[in-house]
């Protein structure tokens, strides 16, 4: 096991033991060295909440000074109807299900054209591995919003659903990818990580093909100039190892690439899923937050994803090394208020400016690439 000389090393620390090695970490991380996985693993074990808070705001504060970002977007999100079954979902309806939606391309068209005066600068679209949907009905769903709403980004289709239509449709990953972008892609979110770990990977979403897999998507997409999200589903049933050894996989991958805009470790919310795991606290929230700031030396943003924690939460996030929030949603999105998370998630700009005010930050609207607005 990686960390297992470590973890026996560790099992019980003096009080002494662990504040002389704190600092001498502590000072390390603020000197701008990068932490080992092993550094990662004292650092969730033994370090105290506002020395995570401290190490994490200096991180953001070096690479984002006192900005903290906000999109004006909206999701489109075409069904709920998939072909796998994730043990952690909360959204994937059967066909015939009371609650299955599956929109047609002029439905989405229309959801389009009611957001055209809005400023709205990123579309995001995102939803279950449609059984029957091939490539070229997601092609034309890029193609018809792009041509409604030229100016805004589309981001779009997670790393599973890449995979799933462009295996289909008997392309390479790499020209399947061509010919999205061809229809108007503009950049690929970060959903469909989960857990890299194998064994726990096979457990909760056997379907949803490795991590190698999810990785080898994205680091095509890096090398076709495109800029990706990643994200962490956290707080079910991993370890604190099994966490690092996936910060791991990414912070390598973006070593090797650097197309990876933002990180969002998104907190598993229990309602309405098979797996029924209890929810991680708002400490640990603040815990998961500052260990990937700290770890991910090489990702320039971390997002507290509002809509998954709720305002309140979110506020605290950006005193834990989060300077990005994600968007003002406009109630668009059902994926995380069916598990559990904010009912009508919908957020002004007015309320972002007082978020940013009372952590001491400044507000900065953002587009897609971070470019300020
Ligand atoms: O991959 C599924 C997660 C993700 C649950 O890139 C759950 O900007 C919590 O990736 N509890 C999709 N999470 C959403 C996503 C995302 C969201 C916001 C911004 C961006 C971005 C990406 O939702 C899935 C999965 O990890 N998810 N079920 C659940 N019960
Ligand atoms: Fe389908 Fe995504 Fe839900 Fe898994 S998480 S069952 S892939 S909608």
């Amino acid at each position: 096991m990686r960390f297992g000389k470590l973890q026996a090393s560790l099992r019980f620390p003096s009080p002494f033991t662990i504040f002389v090695a704190m600092n001498a970490l502590a000072e390390k991380i603020e000197s701008g060295s990068r932490v080992t996985t092993e550094e990662a693993l004292r650092l969730w074990r033994e370090a105290p909440l506002w020395l995570l808070a401290r190490l994490a705001d200096g991180k953001r504060r070096a690479l984002n000074g006192d900005r903290l970002y906000y999109n004006r977007n909206f999701h489109i999100e075409p069904t709920n109807i998939c072909a796998f079954s994730c043990e952690f979902c909360s959204y994937r309806r059967g066909r015939g299900d009371a609650e299955a939606w599956d929109l047609t391309i002029a439905q989405m068209e229309d959801i389009a054209r009611a957001q055209k005066d809005k400023s709205i600068t990123e579309v995001h679209i995102v939803g279950g591995v449609h059984p029957e949907h091939d490539l070229e009905f997601y092609v034309e769903l890029i193609a018809s919003v792009k041509n409604i709403l030229p100016h805004v980004a589309v981001k779009a289709y997670t790393a599973v659903e890449l995979a799933y239509m462009i295996r289909k449709s008997g392309l390479s990953l790499r020209d399947g990818l061509r010919r999205l972008v061809e229809a108007g892609m503009d950049a690929i979110p970060g959903g469909g990580a989960e857990i890299f770990d194998e064994t726990l990977r096979q457990r909760l979403c056997p379907e949803k093909g490795t991590a190698e897999e999810w990785l080898e998507v994205h680091r095509t997409a890096h090398q076709l100039g495109l800029t990706t999200n990643a994200t962490m589903l956290y707080g079910h049933v991993e370890s604190i190892v099994q966490r690092i050894d996936h910060l791991d996989r990414l912070r390598r991958l973006q070593d090797e690439t650097g197309g990876f805009s933002a990180f969002i470790p998104l907190k598993y919310r229990g309602l309405n899923n098979r797996l029924a795991a209890s929810e991680a606290g708002v400490v640990e929230d603040m815990r998961v937050l500052a260990l990937s700031r700290i770890f991910l030396d090489n990702v320039p943003h971390i997002k507290a994803y509002w809509v998954m924690y709720g305002k309140t939460v979110a506020e605290m996030a950006l005193s834990f090394g989060a300077d990005d929030l994600d968007g003002t949603i406009d109630d668009s999105t059902r994926i995380f208020s069916m598990a559990g998370g904010e009912e009508r998630p919908r957020l002004s700009v007015a309320e972002i400016e007082n978020m940013a005010a009372s952590a001491g930050l400044r507000a900065v609207e953002r587009d897609t690439f971070y470019n300020e607005l």
